[in-house]
């Protein structure tokens, strides 16, 4: 969908969200999809989002994956293919200069992404509540190993102990990993500037840590191009794509 954004109404938000950050002591960012969209990744639940022809819950669970190991699979090979393939966008390399802005450790990057793009970008602590495409585990022995982006056998299996190896991603159902967990919820209740980046909003426990940043009495800046169920209870809403909106807000932060 494409909605007209008003030039003014946007150069006014950058300007106040911009001053929110130049006040702010802490800063947390939480990025989805929506920041690797122009990067050429598809996002999950877009017109053209990756869910489309698999439904969420046959390839997003461990059920699924019980179910039919080698469907699941051909999906996350695809997604693994479609990354040696793209480089971070403006919008990434904008959040990983906020982090020199920032004395070390006040300023953290929570993402949902599995694609390691922040990373590539040069953003240098980055919270990955989802897991990673680049790692896998055992089924069997739990054993997890950097698999960079090369491709796999079709059903990879455990080096150790020959079991059959998963993504390290979290699927429906599962827990996140607890300690990029723990410091996210830390983050966003202790920061005094949060930033909301290409979510939809709408996958828990994530989508929870806005709820957490406002109880902290944080700002809470959206960016995004749409509405999302956070919209409502967010400060201010910039509304247009990460690979511009970043830019332009670090930009003024780079000038004072
Ligand atoms: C742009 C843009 C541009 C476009 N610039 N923006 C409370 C209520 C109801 C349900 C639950 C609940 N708590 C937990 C649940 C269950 C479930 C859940 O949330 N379900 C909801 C769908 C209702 N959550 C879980 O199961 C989680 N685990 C859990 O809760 O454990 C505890 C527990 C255990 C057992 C029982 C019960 C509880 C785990 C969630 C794991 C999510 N995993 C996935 C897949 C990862 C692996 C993979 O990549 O394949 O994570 S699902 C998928 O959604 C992926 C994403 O990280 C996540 C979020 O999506 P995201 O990033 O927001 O993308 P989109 O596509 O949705 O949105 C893109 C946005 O970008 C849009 O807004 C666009 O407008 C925007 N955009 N272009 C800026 N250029
Ligand atoms: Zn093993």
């Amino acid at each position: 969908m494409h909605h007209p954004v008003d030039h003014d109404e946007l150069e006014h938000g950058l300007d106040a969200a911009a001053l929110w950050l130049l006040q702010a002591e802490r800063v947390a960012v939480l990025t989805g999809a929506g920041v690797s969209a122009e990067s050429g990744l598809a996002t999950f639940r877009g017109p053209d989002g990756l869910w489309e022809g698999h439904p969420v819950e046959q390839v997003a669970t461990p059920e699924a994956f019980r179910r039919d190991p080698q469907m699941v699979w051909r999906f996350y090979h695809g997604r693994r293919a479609a990354l040696r393939m793209v480089e971070p966008n403006p919008g990434h390399r904008a959040l990983a200069e906020l982090e020199t802005l920032f004395p070390a450790s006040h300023l953290t990057l929570i993402t949902q992404n599995v694609d390691g793009l922040h990373q590539a970008a040069g953003s240098g602590r980055v919270l990955e509540v989802h897991g990673t495409l680049r790692q896998v585990r055992c089924e069997a022995c739990a054993e997890t190993s950097d698999a960079g982006l090369l491709p796999l056998p079709e059903l990879p299996t455990c080096g150790s102990c020959g079991g059959l190896l998963r993504p390290a991603v979290v699927w429906f159902g599962e827990m996140l990993p607890q300690d990029a967990w723990w410091q996210a919820e830390s983050a966003a209740w202790d920061c005094d500037c949060f930033l909301v980046v290409g979510t939809s909003a709408l996958v828990y426990p994530a989508a929870g840590l806005i709820d957490l940043a406002r109880s902290g009495n944080s700002r809470i800046v959206e960016v995004n191009p749409d509405r999302t169920p956070a919209s409502p209870r967010v400060d201010l809403r910039l509304r247009g794509p990460a690979g511009k909106v970043l830019p332009a807000l670090v930009q003024r932060l780079r000038t004072g």
